[in-house]
């Protein structure tokens, strides 16, 4: 049971998300597949939680269409990146609602969860309790001063609210006050037993040394009992039948990984299986691939959550570190990053043959993937890997093998003359052996990097052997000595073994190569079966092959000098925009309309209001359609403030309505006036309401 991270349906995803958590796991899968492991790899988006309802904020819209927007482009990213998940799922549906219900009420009617009054920060002007990322302060650990509530993305040091040195708003950037509310929590401190024995006892010699420090520095910290709900709309609503818990929804992080086995339980129903033993049943090894900013959530929380339920554990939990940008921190939000989105449409999608460009990705990312420390993509180290490595000697290798065998072998495997085979040979075939050993066992302790490195050493050894037997030289002799024939025959024999057995071990990484390699060789996809790695004799003699394709291309220096700059350019017009917007927001305020006369403001007829009721606009998210009541009348008013207010929470407020406002048709319904609203700096809507509550129908001049 392998799962990656599920991604956020905030926005695009960048090649350090790649690197860190899909990459690795999409390679340790497709090595399982290849070994005929009964293995399911899973994955989604995470679609709940404060990530998403800012974003929706942010952009103008609801968490709904949010999701359904980055959740499109995650799940086609990844597939055009050669992902390949058995399941690419979404917490936003009813199935995973469902487990995430029935996993919380089992915990709590075991009374595994306790229930508890707590003072929590709370905005008086946004009418909002503030977990997470609602709200920010100085991260204790590092000095950030934007660390969320839950988590500080700098250091990777997952906090709660109250740990934030001057804590604050995200909604009105105030600092905010503090409200009592019952929640339920998860009583880790319970659990540290269990968890100093299971993680630093029993996997101190399997699990990274980065995942033990964080899980012990964390522990020594303290393990407190958890909130696992929270007062949001957005989010899988708490099961109707617990008492108090109408109106708040599950912890993101308490859904979010119920995810990976929500995800099991959807591909069960369409493969027709059992989704249960890939979670229940003890010889099922459970493997999380994340980044370093989910440890604790995968190796503390989920685990007790896992055991409380009766669930297997993770095996493993392989994290990396962070792999930053030509020498800065990668950010999709401060325009410092290579969306997956950008790669994909300036080299996969724009050339034929684009699937040659998605395993150089690969590989780069494998070649310097963050498994112990922070590493470094640079556009120039991308170059120099594709240019010096895969081309020259991988690609450079296949090439001249199934040149010379076409002009040598008249374009067939020839035989192999087995008396003649001399110490160079012989030592080919054991250097294909131990490869495949060396790899073998990498691969099983997720040590992706040195893996790949293997192959591309087998490949160099190929080189080596080529050009020490030279061929294209003994051809020469050949009209003197015909005999010479075999020990061309026997190297080109060699040479093209070696080959098909590239192909096998390279195909975890670079499965669009294998692929073409198949083809090349003329062998159905069964021969990437891992049982022929380490084979001698993989192919048949006398049997013909086909021409040689380009496996890879050079990476121009022109191509790197762009992609340097518009990394810049991105990142200049990021900082531009926060200035201007910040900016235009300062003069609108400043600025005041072309002077009225008297008169003219006498014709704006203004009354108070009370909104008796409030209801959705079809199709318009950002309309309410209410029913206000003017004293003398009752009328029917459109407004554009469905983003800002739920119907309900503004049922019986006083407002100031332009009473003679000519009518107007907004989506087929007429409404007749409007209401005054003031937009704060940060762009959100308040009320213009009389202090206390008056006559509805009073004038206002
Ligand atoms: N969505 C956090 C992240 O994207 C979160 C992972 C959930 S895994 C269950 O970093
Ligand atoms: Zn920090």
């Amino acid at each position: 049971m392998i799962t990656s991270a599920l991604p956020y349906a905030n926005g695009p995803k960048h090649i350090g998300h790649l690197a860190g958590a899909y990459l690795p796991a999409d390679i340790y899968v497709r090595y399982l597949r290849a070994k005929k492991e009964d293995v399911v790899y899973v994955c989604g988006s995470d679609e709940h939680g404060a990530a998403i309802t800012i974003q929706a904020i942010k952009e103008n819209t609801t968490p709904r269409a949010i999701v359904d927007k980055y959740h499109a482009l995650l799940k086609s990213n990844m597939a055009n990146l050669g992902i390949s998940f058995d399941i690419y799922h979404r917490t936003s549906e009813p199935i995973h609602h469902q487990t995430a219900q029935e996993f919380f009420t089992a915990l709590n009617d075991k009374g595994d969860l306790i229930q508890k009054e707590t003072e929590q920060f709370y905005d008086e002007e946004a009418k909002s309790f503030l977990a997470d990322r609602y709200i920010i302060g100085t991260c204790p650990v590092c000095g950030n001063e934007n660390a969320y509530g839950d988590q500080c993305e700098k250091c990777g040091t997952s906090l709660s609210p109250d740990q934030l040195i001057n804590p604050r708003s995200t909604l009105s950037g105030k600092a905010p006050s503090k409200k009592s509310t019952t929640h339920w929590f998860l009583p880790l401190d319970k659990h540290e037993g269990f968890l100093r024995d299971w993680i630093l006892n029993q996997h101190k010699d399997d699990w990274k040394t980065n995942v033990l420090g964080q899980c012990k520095s964390w522990m020594d910290l303290g393990l407190q009992p958890r909130a696992v709900t929270r007062d949001l709309d957005w989010g899988v609503p708490l099961p109707p039948n617990v008492d108090g818990g109408k109106g708040k929804v599950l912890y993101v992080w308490f859904d979010a990984p119920i995810g990976y086995i929500s995800a099991t339980r959807q591909w069960a129903i369409d493969n027709n299986k059992d989704w249960k033993p890939y979670w229940q049943d003890k010889d099922t090894k459970l493997v999380h691939f994340i980044g370093k900013d989910n440890i604790v959530f995968h190796a503390i929380i989920f685990p007790v959550m896992l055991k409380l339920h009766g669930n297997i554990l993770p095996d493993n939990v392989p994290s990396n570190e962070f792999m930053n940008l030509e020498g800065d921190k990668m950010s999709t939000s401060r325009g410092w990053s290579i969306e997956m989105d950008d790669y994909i449409n300036d080299f996969v999608k724009k050339e034929n043959g684009g699937d040659m460009m998605v395993d150089a990705l690969r590989y780069y990312l494998t070649q310097i993937a963050p498994e112990t420390k922070d590493s470094e993509f640079t556009w120039k180290g991308f170059q120099d890997a594709v240019n010096s490595e895969l081309v020259s000697i991988f690609g450079n290798y296949v090439n001249r093998t199934f040149v010379l065998m076409h002009k040598l072998c008249k374009g067939k495997v020839p035989p192999l003359h087995e008396t003649l085979l001399d110490d160079a040979d012989k030592k080919i075939f054991a250097d294909i052996l131990e490869t495949k050993n060396r790899i073998e066992n990498l691969l099983e302790t997720y040590k992706f990097r040195d893996a790949l490195y293997e192959v591309i050493d087998l490949a160099r050894k190929g080189n080596k052997y080529m050009q020490d037997k030279q061929p294209w030289i003994v051809a020469k002799t050949l009209d003197t000595n015909p005999d010479n024939q075999k020990l061309i025959d026997n190297c080109l024999h060699i040479c093209l073994q070696l080959t098909a057995n590239l192909t096998v071990l390279i195909n975890p990484f670079l499965p669009f190569t294998a692929k073409k390699m198949c083809y090349m060789l003329k062998v159905v996809d069964k021969m990437l079966d891992w049982e022929n790695a380490g084979k001698p004799k993989l192919l048949s003699v006398g049997y013909s092959l086909r021409a040689p394709e380009l496996l890879f291309r050079k990476i121009e220096d022109e191509e790197v000098k762009q992609q340097v700059e518009k990394l810049n350019n991105k990142k200049m017009a990021m900082e531009n925009a926060a200035l201007k917007s910040a900016d235009e927001k300062d003069a609108t305020l400043a600025t005041v309309k072309p002077e009225i006369q008297f008169d003219d403001f006498a014709k704006i007829d203004l009354k108070v209001a009370t909104i008796i009721s409030a209801s959705k606009v079809e199709k318009a998210d950002k309309l309410l359609k209410l029913e206000v009541d003017l004293g003398f009348e009752k009328r029917t008013i459109v407004s554009g403030i469905a983003m800002h207010f739920t119907p309900e929470e503004i049922v019986g407020k006083q407002v100031v309505v332009v009473a003679n406002l000519a009518p107007r048709k907004m989506r087929g319904i007429e409404s007749n006036g409007m209401i005054l609203m003031a937009e704060d700096k940060s762009g959100k809507l308040h009320f213009v309401s009389p202090q206390t509550v008056i006559d509805a129908g009073s004038n206002v001049s």
